[in-house]
């Protein structure tokens, strides 16, 4: 061996070497912050379950409010089978109950996202162990644990897309949050059952604010059997109290910036991450959010002029047709209601008026008891141009067939000549351009 050669092989070695000084991401060694310890993650898994068990109920709530088991008309995941378990039929009262629960589901999934980021932050030297699985119980561990944060992970990301940017998946975004939802509970209940005893038994030995109040330089806790705490750690840049300071102020801000959306008032004007806040719209009769407008949608002003009607179909088969001049004619009634969206923004109360939707059911034959109705948009692309309603909407005194809003005849972007508005519904229900509505039982 000649001496470049030799001296060569003795490099690589020395490369060799420092590499397996190197720790991996696998090996506890890697992980050096003296803030991670079981006290840490139980906190912020206890905030978590709370959050997350309401994001739960209100998104499933969500689901059954958009009525999708309506003759597969507004929802069309297909082979929902056992997991619409616990569809019903969603109330009409109290009029602002979907703009409470979405409101909340929406809101409450931004503001959790520091928790959640934090929470994967503690536990993060447990997700790269290796070997991947030392025994069957561990293996199912494992792959629960994949499923949970996968699926958390997947729930947020769908979730945040779909409020900011408007729908950005193949395919619709219903089938994927629910199914997804439907994964991640089931690893989320078995994660509760295995660790919840132990995140409590934590915090009752060390105490909800003890290991807050411990001088800086013994903040670390002390070795756990989990191997969350480092074996060998930095020194703290930051106190732990700092870090539930960062994570709760990050939750504020993002409440601050958020919330307006649906609870407006003052709110509104600071609701700057969210797509519908900012600043209340100008007053007047139109002065409230417009998500989308005629011109964004394709609807033409001859679409909706002198010549438009609307045509009642009937259960058995009866038909009439209706100018504006003729539904102002009907009895006309009003109800206060808001538009809340899916989205999770929403207008305070509206003052509505136009024909109610039983009494046009009356006139095509749809008399005592109005069944289903199937309402249809002249809207000709697009999402959100047909939209099916309970025979207990239809029944609803205050759900309407509006013409007008706030005393004024409804402006093109609000839906002229007509829209619907049912109270407690989804805004996807409240149909705007309505060409037709057919009574009838549609499931
Ligand atoms: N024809 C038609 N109606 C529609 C929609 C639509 O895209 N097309 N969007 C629906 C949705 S998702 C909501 S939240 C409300 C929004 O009402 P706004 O645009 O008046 O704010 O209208 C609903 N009605
Ligand atoms: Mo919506």
């Amino acid at each position: 061996m000649g001496v470049k050669q030799r001296a060569t092989t003795g490099r690589k070695s020395a490369v060799r070497q420092r590499v397996a000084r190197i720790p991996s991401p696998a090996g506890p060694e890697f992980w050096r912050s003296p803030l991670r310890g079981p006290w840490l993650t139980a906190l912020l898994g206890v905030v978590l379950l709370a959050g997350i068990t309401v994001l739960i109920v209100t998104g499933l709530l969500s689901y059954a409010a958009y009525n999708p088991n309506v003759a597969a008309v507004n929802d069309k995941t297909p082979d929902k089978g056992l997991l619409g378990f616990y569809l019903f039929s969603w109330p009409t009262h109290p009029h602002w109950l979907y703009r409470l629960t979405q409101g909340t589901h929406v809101t409450l999934g931004v503001v959790l996202v520091p928790v959640l980021l934090a929470k994967l932050w503690s536990v993060v030297p447990k997700l790269f162990a290796l070997p991947p699985a030392r025994s069957v119980a561990h293996a199912i561990e494992r792959i629960s644990l994949l499923l949970l944060v996968g699926g958390v992970l997947f729930e947020f990301a769908t979730g945040l897309l779909n409020v900011q940017l408007d729908y950005v998946f193949p395919g619709s975004f219903y089938p994927l949050h629910f199914y997804g939802a439907w994964v991640f509970i089931g690893a989320f209940v078995a994660h509760v059952v295995l660790r919840f005893p132990l995140a409590m038994r934590v915090l009752r030995e060390r105490g909800l604010r003890g290991p807050l109040r411990e001088p800086a330089a013994s903040q670390q806790e002390p070795p756990d059997a989990f191997g969350l705490v480092a074996p060998r750690p930095d020194p703290p840049t930051l106190s732990r109290r700092g870090l539930l300071g960062l994570v709760g102020g990050g939750s504020l801000l993002l409440f601050v910036v958020t919330a307006g959306q649906s609870i407006g008032g003052p709110l509104r004007g600071l609701a700057l991450l969210a797509p519908h806040g900012g600043p209340e719209p100008a007053a007047g009769p139109d002065g409230f959010q417009i998500n989308k407008t005629a011109h964004g949608v394709g609807i033409r002003a001859t679409d909706t002029g002198d010549d438009w009607r609307l045509t009642v179909h009937g259960p058995d088969g009866r038909t009439v047709r209706l100018s504006r001049d003729d539904l102002l004619r009907l009895p006309q009634h009003g109800a206060r209601l808001p538009i809340a969206c899916v989205e999770g923004w929403s207008t305070p109360d509206q003052g509505w008026s136009g024909v109610r939707l039983r009494d046009l059911a009356a006139l095509v034959g749809a008399g005592d008891r109005p069944p289903e109705a199937l309402v249809r948009s002249l809207q000709l692309h697009g999402s959100f141009r047909v939209a099916a309603l309970r025979a207990n909407q239809v029944r609803d005194p205050r759900s309407l067939l509006a013409l007008r809003v706030n005393g004024a005849a409804l402006s093109l972007d609000h839906g002229y000549p007509a829209r619907i508005t049912v109270p407690a519904a989804p805004g996807v229900l409240h149909t705007k351009w309505v060409a037709s509505v057919t009574f009838g039982e549609l499931s």
